[in-house]
């Protein structure tokens, strides 16, 4: 079974560089700008097409107008994602906004385990995005045992990448955060795992027009040189993506989500899936693992 992922793996990989070699040589020749495109709707018109096109034979017209990339099954990636943060920083906001374009001033605590399933084509490739939002965890297990005992279905260890969301608006909650952060690189080996910060509600940290009347103010300075020190840890120190976004007015959703591929996509060696970074904590902890 082991053998059987690894080979699909290496298969994918190939594949993933024949296309991305491919495309870029097209894109040369043609001299088309590349730019980028999140296109959540694409599965959808692709199958339309699809079917509207299988009772009668397309023109070489339609043919053309139809998406100008050919996706093939080795193309896809498959992505888990998870968001993690303190409550009410906005996890199902980022969410819901991303992938339903929704927004709900009202707040409702998640109480167990959502999960969404939104494609994405972007850098000439189809994502297949699987993104939970979890019920606030008091700490990330720190190997299997706990996982199971604690988070069973969670899927907290075996994450493709992160997404931990703060509030800006509320700079304390950087220090779930700053935990959290310290127990998953205690717990796993994050190498090839990206993680990125996300700092929601920038909305009311940008003063507007009359804000002194707003009965919402935007925050002090004090809080300013704060976010500096925390754009400057994420970056610098933890080499991790920073990014601030409003999930109320859907400012930089896309760019979040757009970012966390990037990571991915620049990973200079993705050889270690979670499962292989699992086998090899268990085999530096001298473990037996049933796989
Ligand atoms: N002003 C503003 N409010 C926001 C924004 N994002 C979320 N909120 C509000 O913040 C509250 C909490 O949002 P949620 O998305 O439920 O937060 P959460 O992190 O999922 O909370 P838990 O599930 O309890 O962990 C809600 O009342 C939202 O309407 C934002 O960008 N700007
Ligand atoms: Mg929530």
């Amino acid at each position: 079974m082991m053998l059987e992922r690894m080979q699909t793996t290496s298969d994918q990989k190939y594949c993933q560089r024949i296309t991305r070699q491919t495309l870029e040589e097209t894109l040369k020749q043609f001299k088309v700008k590349t730019t980028f495109e999140l296109d959540l709707d694409f599965l959808e018109r692709r199958q339309n097409a699809t079917s509207g096109a299988s009772g009668c034979q397309e023109s070489s017209q339609e043919q053309e107008q139809r998406s100008p990339i050919e996706i093939s099954p080795e193309s896809v990636d498959r992505i888990k994602v998870i968001l993690l943060g303190a409550p009410a920083v906005g996890k199902t906001s980022i969410i819901q906004q991303f992938v339903w374009n929704d927004f709900c001033e009202d707040y409702i605590p998640t109480e167990r385990k959502h999960t969404y399933y939104p494609s994405v084509i972007t850098n000439e490739r189809l994502y297949e995005i699987k993104i939970s939002d979890l019920p606030v965890i008091p700490y990330f297990p720190v190997n299997s045992y706990y996982e199971w005992a604690n988070y069973r279905y969670y899927g907290l260890r075996s994450a493709t990448a992160y997404i931990l969301v703060f509030d800006l608006s509320n700079i304390d909650t950087f220090q779930y955060v700053r935990t959290l952060r310290e127990q998953i690189c205690e717990s796993r080996n994050m190498q090839n795992v990206p993680l990125l910060v996300v700092g929601n509600k920038q909305d009311l940290i940008v003063p507007e027009e009359g804000s002194s009347n707003s009965s919402k103010p935007a925050i002090t300075s004090g809080s300013d040189e704060k976010r500096r020190d925390i754009v400057n840890l994420v970056k610098k120190h933890w080499k991790s993506g920073y990014i601030e976004c409003s999930a109320k007015y859907n400012w930089k959703v896309v760019a979040v989500f757009k970012e966390l591929i990037n990571m991915i996509d620049n990973l200079s060696s993705r050889d270690q899936s979670p499962m292989l970074d699992n086998i090899q904590e268990a085999l530096d902890r001298n473990k037996c693992i049933v796989i």
